[in-house]
């Protein structure tokens, strides 16, 4: 198929990679034992299939769009104006032992700016998929943001690393605790991130994610009507930031819990836009 230089042709561009990104991933998931894994450093996992299923997203979007730059998270990149981020599997640790819950994660920004934002859990076969302004779906059904507004009835992912020091990803948790919220940890920050765009779960937190990991989310949850953090302004594409996403009710709470800003809701930033 040829694509023209157009965000409709970059969204059905992103939409079939993923899903054959996806087919890759899954045969992997099913070979993994014969396969194997090695780790890039501690509770860094990597396998064969990450490298693979990146070489083919980045060899489909070069041969579409070979101006757009490519930002992954084996291979690395360039960021220019028109960058795609991708991270070929997201909960690669899940993966690699036999668990189904892990993702594609791909992303399309211009100017800083996230216009395209897909995840797809192939274990599933659940793609979520968003444009920017235009709301947000799974396997083509619109999706919301839970309506949970009571700590008590609420779960809230909180992801971890090795990049940030364990006293605050502790002292983070507290506090969510101490609200009253159930805290999980289910080790793929994507894919934690559709949950709350599609109401599975009521927040998501990590003090630090790259971009590859997030950005598509961080687009998902805000067109399912969640709130996210103003991730271009208190963090960025090159090195990442904290990550918040949550429904809308207890947002202001998690974001006092854990230290986090909000953006402004989406449609306080339409009025202001408008006027
Ligand atoms: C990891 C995520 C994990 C998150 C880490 C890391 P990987 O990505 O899945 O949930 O907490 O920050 O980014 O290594 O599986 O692609």
């Amino acid at each position: 198929m040829t694509y023209t230089n157009d965000l409709d042709c970059r969204a059905k561009l992103c939409r079939d990679v993923i899903l054959s990104a996806g087919a890759l991933a899954l045969e992997g998931f099913q070979n993994a034992k014969a396969a194997g894994f090695s780790m890039k450093g501690p509770q860094d996992y990597l396998t064969e299939t990450d490298a693979a299923s990146e070489a083919h997203i980045r060899q489909k979007i070069a041969a579409a769009f070979p101006d757009d730059s490519f930002f992954g998270e084996e291979g690395g990149g360039n960021i220019r104006e028109r960058v795609w981020v991708v991270d070929p599997i997201d909960g690669t640790a899940n993966f690699a032992r036999g668990i189904p819950h892990f993702c594609i994660s791909i992303g399309y920004v211009e100017d800083n700016v996230a216009k395209l934002g897909a995840i797809y859990n192939p274990a599933l076969d659940e793609l979520y998929f968003c444009r920017a302004g235009e709301g947000a779906t799974r396997n083509g059904q619109p999706i919301s943001a839970a309506r949970t507004d009571r700590f008590d009835r609420a779960t809230v992912e909180l992801g971890w690393s090795t990049r940030i020091p364990n006293a605050r990803y502790l002292d983070a948790m507290t506090r969510l605790l101490e609200k009253g919220a159930n805290v999980r940890r289910a080790g793929s920050g994507a894919m934690a991130l559709a949950y709350v765009a599609d109401g599975r779960s009521d927040g998501y937190v990590e003090l630090h994610m790259n971009s590859w990991d997030c950005v598509p989310g961080l687009l998902l949850v805000a067109e399912a009507g969640g709130r996210v953090c103003p991730f271009f302004e208190i963090g960025s594409l090159q090195n990442g930031g904290a990550v918040l996403a949550s429904a809308p009710a207890i947002a202001e709470g998690i974001s006092d819990a854990v230290g986090i800003a909000l953006a402004a809701p989406r449609d306080k930033r339409a009025r202001e836009h408008a006027a």
